[in-house]
């Protein structure tokens, strides 16, 4: 555990209660962060507390993904409650809500999780420099640690794989159980009015909640016993088609944190099923390696971050006549020309979860269907962010850039308005899966709304 941490400051840690500021990894189990506070707090024979700093509009959620988080929280509390740590929840900026805790508390230390996201870096900057005592980052997130995987920017899946498998043996463990924690507060909190808390939120209700999806630790473990059990198997074959129901559907779950990788892994990897490989592949390398790329690559979300190949081929082909174009209005509400696109668009509006194949078509349509590549990049960008419950992630930063400019991918053959950027076209995806069948049931779906 102690290569998952990383000393943000060298304040001194002091005697008194631990405070874990819980951010990326919402969840009471399987939180190596949560278990470092804890182990430091039975140290001190000091209470422990956990904060989540509510932030009302981050990186421009709307009431769907704030909706999938708050009800994620409320049992989260719950099963913290029964172990006698209490989780507090703070509005306003979050450095200074967690700061302003810390000293109420007389915190001896401080603990948060790894976020390669640059807002969370700057909070974690901020709340360093501010604290009079120690605060500390674990990487609750993946299983070989980010900052321990490798120490730049790597080039694609192949040159972080082996990094990685190496480090797997030891890393791709089970995870200790939280315990009930043996000296909690005498004045135990009473629990949050998440109603009042809900009601603080600015997010924009016109993107509402998902069914599908249920949240928290519970609902994404259920979920994850299904899978392993109904559908690992024939992962590998099935996956890029959207006719059949062979993805997982853990993403909003990974990305919040209200379950967590290394459980799924773990568990995937205790399977004898011929689909784990495959899984683990995506779930490991290709998660990680977006980690990776968000921490080396502070510029994620813009076109600096593109391999140079990618950023080339596209301004030579700059100029290339565009068969449609089509305004954001359009797009948005899937009117395009194209059947397929307008169905994977309307998945995701609705939803809130497009199919992992159809993404990737999805994107490289915007490529085409736009003046520039840095008009495809903010519309990918906010149309992914606004509507998919597991948007503003690293994987959607990394999976964005790969469809538009190559990122972690290599040069194909040379295409209009592409260049060497990998094309994918609607004949493609013919050859792929059974397309009608897939139409048929996205506009049944269309009717039935
Ligand atoms: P499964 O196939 O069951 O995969 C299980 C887990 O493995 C996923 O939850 C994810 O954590 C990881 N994984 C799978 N594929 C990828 C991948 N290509 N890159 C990184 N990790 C992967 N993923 C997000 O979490 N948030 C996003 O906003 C997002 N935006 C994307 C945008 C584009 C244009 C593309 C091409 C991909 C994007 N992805 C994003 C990656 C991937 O499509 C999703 O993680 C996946 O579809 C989630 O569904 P699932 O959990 O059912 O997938
Ligand atoms: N993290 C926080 O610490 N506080 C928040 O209020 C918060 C809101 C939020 C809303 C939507 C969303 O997709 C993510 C949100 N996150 C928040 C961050 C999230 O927990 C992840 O840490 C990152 O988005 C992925 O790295």
């Amino acid at each position: 555990m102690d290569e998952r941490r990383l000393d943000l400051n060298d304040k001194p840690r002091k005697q008194g209660p631990v405070l874990y500021w819980m951010s990326r990894e919402q969840r009471a189990f399987d939180n190596w962060g949560l278990l470092a506070a804890a182990a430091e707090a039975r140290e001190m024979r000091a209470p422990l507390y956990v904060v989540f700093a509510l932030a009302p509009s981050f990186l421009g959620a709307t009431w769907r993904q704030y909706d999938f988080l708050l009800r994620g929280l409320r049992e989260t509390e719950r099963q913290l409650r029964d172990r006698r740590i209490p989780l507090l929840i703070r509005t306003g900026e979050p450095p200074d809500s967690v700061g302003a805790l810390a000293r109420e508390l007389s915190a001896g230390s401080v603990f948060t999780d790894f976020d390669p996201l640059r807002p969370k870096t700057a909070w974690r900057k901020a709340l360093a420099a501010s604290l009079p005592v120690r605060l500390t980052e674990v990487d609750g997130h993946n299983i070989v640690p980010c900052r321990v995987a490798s120490q730049k920017r790597e080039y694609a899946a192949r040159t972080l794989r082996p990094k990685l498998h190496s480090l797997l043996p030891e890393r791709l463990t089970d995870i200790p159980a939280l315990d009930t924690h043996p000296f909690p507060p005498d004045d135990f909190p009473a629990p949050q009015d998440f109603d009042a808390l809900e009601r603080r939120i600015t997010a924009d209700p016109s993107v509402s909640p998902v069914r599908e999806f249920p949240p928290g630790y519970s609902a994404g473990m259920e979920r994850l016993r299904t899978f392993l059990e109904e559908k690992l198997d024939r992962y590998p074959e099935d996956r890029n088609d959207p006719c059949r129901d062979a993805l997982s559907g853990l993403s909003p779950y990974l990305h919040f944190g209200q379950i967590s990788a290394q459980r799924v892994a773990f568990e995937a990897s205790r399977t004898v099923s011929p689909g784990a490989g495959a899984f683990l592949e995506e779930l490991i390398v290709r998660r990680e390696l977006a980690d990776n790329f968000c921490l080396h690559a502070p510029s994620y979300d813009t076109p600096d971050a593109w391999p140079d190949w990618g950023r080339k081929t596209l301004e030579r082909h700059s100029g290339d006549h565009r068969e449609y174009i089509y305004p954001k209005e359009t797009l948005e509400a899937a009117e395009t020309h194209d059947p397929l696109w307008n169905a994977a668009q309307r998945e995701m509006t609705e939803r809130g979860k497009m199919h992992g194949w159809l993404r990737m078509y999805w994107v490289k349509k915007l490529l085409e269907w736009t003046e520039t590549p840095e008009e495809a990049l903010a519309l990918a960008i906010a149309m992914n962010d606004r509507y998919e419950l597991d948007g503003r992630d690293p994987n959607g930063y990394a999976g964005i850039a790969w469809g538009l400019a190559g990122l972690h991918d290599r040069p194909w053959g040379e295409r209009p308005v592409f260049g060497l950027v990998r094309t994918m076209t609607f004949d493609g995806a013919k050859r792929k899966f059974d397309l009608r069948r897939y139409l048929e049931s996205a506009s049944r779906n269309k009717r039935s709304k």
